[in-house]
């Protein structure tokens, strides 16, 4: 905690904000946090003592906790996810929108008084490394030690964040509130052009930790377009090739709860021993414009907030044993025999079980959330790449869009310009997922699965990837994959995780020009000797199925993306429609074996 003369050092503006706040929302009391060890120590043990999280098993799992948040706040509200500009077209037709006066009065109205009783933090945070041009900073006012405990693991949190406020022109600013956890009242609002977030009434992740979709995606996306680069909601992947003692860099862009996380730490399989794969990021990359005109990433977060559910053995070895330390969990299942978390996946479930609502399990159920999560710093991770934290960033060789699609969507094809490859990621459409609210499974567009996360006009946000386009000099390759086709009988065809190396060799095959590829109307296609299926029991005419472009099947799929791109009336770019047609128009004159 900063003592009184450390808070006068800070920039007036922040004491005065901070007391401003303090007078509406009347906490007891306000701590500034430094991020220091024994402040943490200090904030884990008041969540334990007032039972407000599980301490789990200290030789097991030293330092880590299990988190319950209430059964309808389980994932981001989408419909309660608000942008608050001047004018509604400004936020666009895939955005909810209010007049901002009217959302400023509605919120201060809900925050009133709400901190009655309790302590406000104020938590300051740097998103990218220290010292960089491109990191951000900013300030998170919070009544949830919850909270905070998962600030100082996702960012940059404490003293090394007040040094560069210190510094910097601009921070984001914003409030949250548990408030009383009511759904009707729940609403996270983004003031773009205040540089303000204001969420209340949820303690769930994307919603209540505002370094992360809130300001990180929407707001930065702002601040991108504004400045000339662009905030995705991307992985960066680090693939080195040993042999060649060769670095790639690969970002990708898939929805929430589709593998991301999996995929920015893969394992190459056996076949592939003079590859390494290193996680850079797993959920958010800001891109920006190098001096020799590349792309370059950088990922703002310090670490990890992935899915439990499902992770495991076969699905994500190399995190596990990073779970086992200094880790939040929320919503997993609990082993009440040796207080240890658990989750569909991580192993056979043990005898008794408590679910993740805190019930008795009785095996019907999934015992963990579909979207239960862990929060676990990116530092004690082995596979981590030693450039996270290079306030350069890196140079980009290649993107992936992507997302869940039973049906159609070949396993891997490459845009055969990168400006094709914006009309590609403009055309993602993906299978929801427990990531958000809502049913799952259901087809929906989900542009560069930048759907929830674009704090604008997303017509203006294709334009601004033209114009990102326009000054580059080297231009990544741009893919799309589909990892999730599944059989008459509903199983995935292709077996995913560690095997979706083979298709990343692939690209980076692609990347050094080593390969020829087959042209279809929608781009190139591997030819199917050249993805490598050795030690794979993985039949042949199966992956020529995954290849295969199916013209009738395209004839539909274009005429859903253009009632979607019809949407934006004329904020949508004539560029992005000249590919369109050009895409459809490749599409109705191709002939195939029919
Ligand atoms: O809850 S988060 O928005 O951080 C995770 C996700 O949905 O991608
Ligand atoms: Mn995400």
């Amino acid at each position: 905690m900063l003592n009184n003369k450390e808070i006068e050092s800070l920039p007036s503006y922040l004491v005065s904000w901070v007391e401003e706040v303090r007078e509406k929302t009347k906490p007891d009391k306000v701590y500034w946090c430094d991020g220091s060890e024994e402040e943490n120590n200090e904030l884990t043990k008041f969540l334990t003592d007032t039972k407000q999280w599980i301490k789990l098993n200290e030789e097991e799992y030293p330092n880590c906790y299990l988190y319950r948040t209430s059964t309808d706040d389980v994932a981001r509200v989408e419909d309660r996810t608000l942008i608050c500009t001047d004018k509604e077209e400004q936020a666009g037709p895939t955005n909810r929108w209010i007049e901002k006066n009217k959302a400023l009065q509605m919120m201060w109205n809900l925050f009133e008084g709400v901190m009655r009783g309790r302590t406000m933090y104020v938590v300051p945070y740097l998103l990218g490394p220290a010292n960089s041009e491109f990191s951000q900073a900013g300030i998170e006012l919070t009544d949830s030690a919850y909270v905070v405990a998962n600030l100082r693991i996702l960012t940059r949190m404490g003293n090394i964040a007040w040094a560069e406020i210190k510094r910097k022109k601009e921070i984001i600013k914003s409030i949250h509130s548990t408030g009383n956890l009511s759904l009707e009242n729940r609403y996270i609002c983004h003031f773009p052009d205040e540089r303000l977030l204001m969420s209340i009434n949820t303690a769930y992740g994307g919603n209540a930790m505002l370094s992360k979709k809130p300001h990180a995606l929407r707001i930065a996306s702002v601040t991108a377009r504004d400045e000339g680069w662009l905030a995705e909601h991307m992985f960066l992947l680090e693939i080195e090739n040993k042999d060649k003692n060769k670095k790639y860099y690969i970002s990708g862009a898939l929805p929430s709860a589709s593998g991301k996380t999996n995929l920015a730490m893969i394992q190459p399989p056996n076949a592939f021993k003079n590859f390494i794969a290193r996680t850079v990021g797993d959920d958010i990359s800001w891109l920006f414009i190098g001096k020799e005109g590349e792309v370059r990433g950088i990922n703002p977060e310090n670490g990890f907030f992935g899915v439990a559910y499902g992770t495991g053995p076969s699905s994500n070895p190399n995190i596990l044993e990073s779970l086992k330390k200094n880790t939040i969990f929320t919503n997993v299942a609990f082993n009440p025999e040796n207080n240890t978390p658990w989750w569909e996946g991580l192993s056979n479930p043990p005898s008794k079980l408590y679910d993740w609502t805190g019930k008795l399990w009785d095996g019907k159920e999934n015992a963990a959330h579909k979207n239960s999560r862990f929060s676990t710093p990116i530092n004690q991770y082995k596979y981590k790449s030693e450039v996270y934290n290079d306030p350069k960033g890196v140079e980009l060789s290649a993107m992936l869009f992507g997302g869940r699609r039973s049906k159609l969507v070949p396993l891997v094809y490459e845009a055969r310009t990168f400006e094709q490859g914006i009309l590609i990621g403009a055309m993602t459409r993906a299978e929801t997922t427990a990531a958000q609210a809502g049913a799952s499974g259901i087809v929906r567009d989900d542009p560069m699965s930048m759907l929830a996360f674009c704090g604008y006009n997303m017509g203006e946000y294709f334009n601004h990837w033209f114009d990102f386009a326009d000054n580059l000099k080297r231009k990544p390759k741009i893919f799309n994959v589909n990892w999730f086709r599944k059989d008459d009988k509903g199983n995935y065809i292709w077996p995913g995780f560690g095997e979706n190396f083979r298709v990343i060799n692939w690209m980076i095959d692609r990347v050094d020009n080593k390969v020829s590829a087959v042209e279809t109307p929608i781009g190139f296609i591997p030819n199917v000797d050249d993805i490598n299926l050795e030690d794979l029991n993985f039949e042949k005419q199966k992956l020529k199925d995954l290849l295969y472009f199916d013209k009738q099947g395209w004839v539909k799929e274009m005429e859903e993306v253009k009632k979607f791109f019809e949407k934006f009336g004329e904020r949508f770019p004539k560029r992005l429609w000249n590919e369109f047609y050009d895409m459809q128009k490749r599409i109705q004159d191709y002939k195939n074996d029919e």
